[in-house]
C-alpha cells in the first residue's frame, strides 16, 4: 500500500488510477468545451465515476497550444460552480486544472483534493495558496507558455532538463512548507515539445519515478499520437491506450484521460498481472 491522502479520501497509488477530464472550457480541443454548462459537466461527471474513474479534473483555462488566457474572474465563474456540484452530488476526488491563486483557495474550501498545476505553482501566491492547505499537488513541466510553446522547443537533454526543473519547483515547495509527500511529478506530455522529446519522456518515466515520487501522466488524444498514428483527435484512442499502458509499466499511477472505461479495464488487467506471482 502507499496511501496519499487527497482531502475527505485518500488513494492507494501502488495501484493505477484514472483521473477524468472535464473541460469547462468553450475551447478545449478535444471535446469541443461540451461541457460548458452546469448539467452537462454533471452528467458527464457521472459517466466518468460509473466508469470508475477515482478522480475527475475540473479545468476552466485551455492550455491547448495556441489557447488564449481568460480572466481570474472568467476560471473561477467556469470552475467553482462545478467543483462545488461535483462534490454535493458525487463521492469522488475532485481536482482543480488551475495555475490561479484565487481558484486554488476557492477550490480548496469547495472540498478540492488536488490541485493540477500545469505551471509547477510558478504564478505569484500560488505556492502559498496551496501552502496554506493540506492537499496534494501535481507539478508539471512546460517550457513555455501555451500561446507559442510548440514554436520550436529546444533543450539540452529534455529528460534531464525536465527533472532539474521539477526538483528545483520540488525545492521550492519545501521552502513553503509543502512536504515533499504531497507532491505528483509530471513529465508534461505536448507542454513544449517535439514528437522525439515526448517519446524519451515516456521511454524514461522509471526515471522520473525513481526521484521518489509518484508521477502523473496526461496524454489522452494529444498530438504526439496522431503525429505517430497519423489519425485526427477523435481516433487517437487505441494509441493513447498504448502509451499509457507503457507508461504504467515504468511506473505511473495516475492517468489522465478523456475515455475513462477503456483505461480502467486496460489498468486492471495491468496491475493485476503485476501482481500475481
Ligand atoms: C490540464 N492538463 C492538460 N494536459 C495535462 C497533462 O499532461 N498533465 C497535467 N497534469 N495536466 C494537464
Amino acid at each position: 500500500m502507499s496511501l496519499m491522502s487527497f482531502g475527505d479520501k485518500s488513494l492507494d497509488l501502488s495501484l493505477p488510477h484514472v483521473m477524468g477530464i472535464l473541460n469547462v472550457t468553450p475551447d478545449s480541443f478535444s471535446d469541443g468545451g461540451v461541457f460548458h454548462s452546469l448539467d452537462a459537466a454533471l452528467r458527464q461527471s457521472e459517466k466518468m465515476i460509473v466508469e470508475g474513474a477515482s478522480i475527475i479534473d475540473v479545468g476552466g483555462e485551455s492550455t491547448r497550444p495556441g489557447a488564449v488566457p481568460v480572466s481570474i474572474q472568467q476560471e473561477m465563474d467556469r470552475v467553482l460552480p462545478v467543483i462545488e456540484a461535483i462534490k454535493k452530488r458525487f463521492d469522488i476526488i475532485v481536482s482543480v486544472d488551475t495555475s490561479t491563486t484565487q481558484v486554488i483557495r476557492e477550490a480548496a474550501r469547495l472540498g478540492a483534493g488536488l490541485i493540477n498545476d500545469v505551471r509547477a505553482l510558478e504564478r505569484d501566491g500560488a505556492l502559498q495558496a496551496v501552502a496554506e492547505t493540506v492537499l496534494p499537488v501535481c507539478l508539471m513541466h512546460m517550457k513555455g507558455v501555451p500561446q507559442t510553446m510548440q514554436q520550436q522547443p529546444d533543450y539540452g537533454s529534455v529528460v534531464d532538463d525536465v527533472m532539474q526543473y521539477l526538483l528545483s519547483r520540488v525545492v521550492e515547495c519545501e521552502r513553503v512548507g509543502i512536504d515533499r509527500s504531497r507532491l505528483i511529478l509530471d513529465p508534461g506530455i505536448g507542454f513544449g515539445k517535439t514528437l522525439s522529446h515526448n517519446l524519451s519522456l515516456l521511454n524514461r518515466t522509471s526515471q522520473f519515478k525513481e526521484m521518489g515520487f509518484e508521477v502523473l501522466i496526461g496524454l489522452s488524444r494529444k498530438t504526439m499520437i496522431g503525429d505517430v498514428l497519423n489519425l485526427p483527435v477523435d481516433e487517437r484512442l487505441y494509441g493513447t491506450m498504448g502509451a499509457n499502458a507503457s507508461a504504467y509499466s515504468k511506473g505511473a499511477r495516475l492517468f489522465r484521460v478523456h475515455d475513462v472505461r477503456p483505461h480502467v479495464e486496460m489498468l486492471a488487467l495491468m496491475s493485476r498481472i503485476e501482481r500475481e506471482i
